[in-house]
């Protein structure tokens, strides 16, 4: 699976691309039935923190379920997701547009937003995750170094909280591409709206955010993120992670 010519500029230049029905619905099914068990281990801690190889990041609740914000590096706790981020469909345009044989496999993360759980995530860019300062991460390819993936494990509807990306000529951004505060425009943002199986690609200078679910069912995604080999300097959590792609393939052998 390649990007074209178009949706690589396209990657590069807007920030971000998405593949319909990149997923069967077997596997969406699959990764789905993962998410909800995950889910319900959330369920039974009491308070953010490692447990069973993931990282539980767990909301305020007064009475109802558990509120999950998250789930780092979920595929530690759920091999079915390892799986599924090795895959190639993934992979591969990963690497195209990182333009490296390899990858650094960062975030293997679930994102849960159940009907009004509140969850929501404020304007942003990924590279404010990666580079914490410190020399922690390094733009090695000139062009951002990371592709993050977003899998629909649920139709994303305009109502249960999409994710939307604000158009990197609507926004005022300074020498290092970082976007200057306040200067985000919501009335120019785009929603992105799919059915599940579909998978968002974008880069770590997109501008994105989401609100909360208002709907009465739930939305899911799975997210993966790929870094160029010698980007990252950081240790992130999880059994397993930040391990190398393509599996199996020694890194001074890969062409
Ligand atoms: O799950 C969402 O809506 C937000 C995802 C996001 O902001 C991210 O992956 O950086």
């Amino acid at each position: 699976m390649k990007f074209s010519s178009e949706e690589t500029r396209t990657f590069h230049d807007a920030g971000f691309v998405v593949k319909r029905a990149l997923f069967r619905p077997d596997e969406v099914l699959a990764a789905r039935a993962a998410l909800e068990r995950l889910y319900a281990t959330a369920q039974t801690l009491r308070a953010t923190g490692d447990h069973a190889g993931a990282f539980f990041a767990l909301g305020q609740s007064s009475d109802g379920p558990v509120v999950v914000q998250r789930v780092v590096w979920a595929g530690g706790a759920e091999p079915v997701l390892l799986r599924l981020s090795e895959d190639p469909r993934l992979v591969a345009p990963a690497l195209h547009l990182l333009g490296t044989a390899h990858c650094e496999q960062l975030l293997c993360q679930a994102h849960y937003k159940m009907p009004n759980d509140g969850v929501a995530f404020d304007w942003h860019q990924d590279i404010q995750h990666r580079d914490k300062g410190g020399g922690t991460w390094r733009d090695v390819n000139g062009k951002g170094s990371f592709v993050q993936t977003i899998l629909l494990v649920d139709d994303m509807t305009d109502e249960n909280g999409p994710l939307e990306f604000v158009p990197m000529d609507a926004v005022a951004v300074d020498t290092a591409r970082r976007v200057v505060k306040g200067s985000v425009d919501p009335a120019r943002a785009v929603s992105v709206t799919g059915r599940a199986g579909d998978v968002l690609f974008f880069g770590p200078y997109a501008v994105h955010g989401s609100m909360p679910n208002l709907s009465n069912k739930p939305r899911r995604v799975l997210i993966n993120g790929y870094a160029a080999p010698g980007a990252n300097k950081r240790v992130y959590p999880g059994r397993g992670a930040c391990r190398v792609l393509p599996a199996g393939v020694p890194m001074q052998k890969a062409v």
